[in-house]
């Protein structure tokens, strides 16, 4: 089994190579791809260095099983074909094929059959905020079939990538001191504040980071359910937390739903309200499962139901769910 990374000096592509290390993956040689400014760079893998190299429109990808790509949109959509052309399976973590219909949109703990039905070989991994919050839907929806859901989302500025962690770290100190805060990759100063705008706002004055959770559940759920979310950047390092309402078409019994969210690998219930015991972004960094708490009845309508969850988006929400896919491919004999 020949593995790519594509992206490798990013945080998500640095977050590929501990998971496929921590996760033993079953491969024989793990090659690392990036830009020609990332080209050259020594990461160490399995106490073996390697060096990425740089992606270009050649066939390096001609033995390649799969190409684990998180290098943006651009990259995505220039070197799909040549990723492809051998027949490497390309498991995208970028923006670029999530709503096409011949792209499917994954998360094994909900639609991993998607995954099977791939024309183009490309299989697309989910925002980050979409992937924690459509696990921790889908034992309610087995329940009762879900009608809608209001999210307010609390995102980590890692969430924004390398640069965004090291400019909250940055003005962090830089308030600290008393100086002028930096800011170049929000739109505001972070530390000390929070900005109810991640992405470019869209016509109907949501988010696009917004309405991707709303396009992205559909899709991965294969429901008509609508999702309203409010998308805020808080000055965290490291997981998403959301706070989150659903509406079923039958009014379910609290318990009931709880039991069934312990039963779902991958999901983890930290609920203990008396014990003060909830799931909190600071003890969920690094961690594989989506942490679900404060799991109550709606008391402004009996059909609902409101929960608080947390996940670690640079794994579960990036690296960690693409290697999933990964993993089920095989489990499936998917990858010769
Ligand atoms: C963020 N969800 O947190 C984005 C990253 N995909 O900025």
């Amino acid at each position: 089994m020949k593995v790519a990374v594509v992206g490798a000096s990013g945080a998500v592509g640095q977050e590929f190579l501990k998971v496929l290390a921590e996760r033993n993956f079953p491969l024989d040689e793990l090659v690392l791809f990036g830009s020609g400014r990332s080209a050259g760079n020594e990461y160490e893998f399995r106490g073996k260095k390697l060096v990425v190299k740089e992606l270009k429109h050649n066939d390096d990808f001609k033995d390649i099983d799969i190409a684990l790509t998180s290098a943006g949109a651009s990259i995505s959509k220039e070197f799909a074909d040549t990723i492809t052309k051998y027949g490497a399976i390309m498991i995208d973590n970028s923006s670029a094929f999530r709503y096409d219909s011949d792209v499917p949109l994954v998360v094994p703990e909900v639609n991993p059959e998607d995954a099977l039905v791939r024309p183009r070989n490309i299989i697309a991994n989910p925002n980050c905020s979409t992937i924690q919050m459509v696990v921790a839907l889908k034992p309610i929806n087995d329940l009762s079939k879900i009608v809608r859901v209001h999210v307010a989302t609390y995102q980590a500025a890692s969430g924004a990538g390398a640069q965004g962690i090291a400019e909250l770290e940055t003005q962090i100190q830089q308030v600290a001191k008393g100086e002028e805060p930096t800011i170049n990759k929000f739109p505001y100063q972070l530390a000390m504040n929070i900005i109810p705008q991640i992405d470019v706002f869209l016509e109907n004055d949501y988010t696009k980071e917004e309405m991707k959770m709303n396009w992205e559940t559909k899709k991965i759920m294969h429901t008509d359910a609508e999702v309203s979310a409010t998308c805020i950047r808080i000055p965290v390092a490291r997981a998403h937390s959301e706070a989150v309402w659903v509406e079923t078409e039958n009014a379910l019994d609290i318990e009931v739903v709880k039991a069934e969210m312990e039963k779902l690998e991958g999901l983890t219930v930290l609920d203990n309200p008396s014990q003060k015991v909830y799931p909190m972004p600071l003890f969920v960094s690094g961690k594989d499962d989506v942490y679900v708490g404060r799991i109550r009845k709606d008391v402004s309508n009996p059909k609902s139901l409101t929960f608080w969850c947390v996940g670690d988006q640079i794994k579960k929400g990036a690296a960690l769910n693409a290697v999933q896919i990964a993993e089920w491919l095989i489990k499936k004999g998917e990858v010769k």
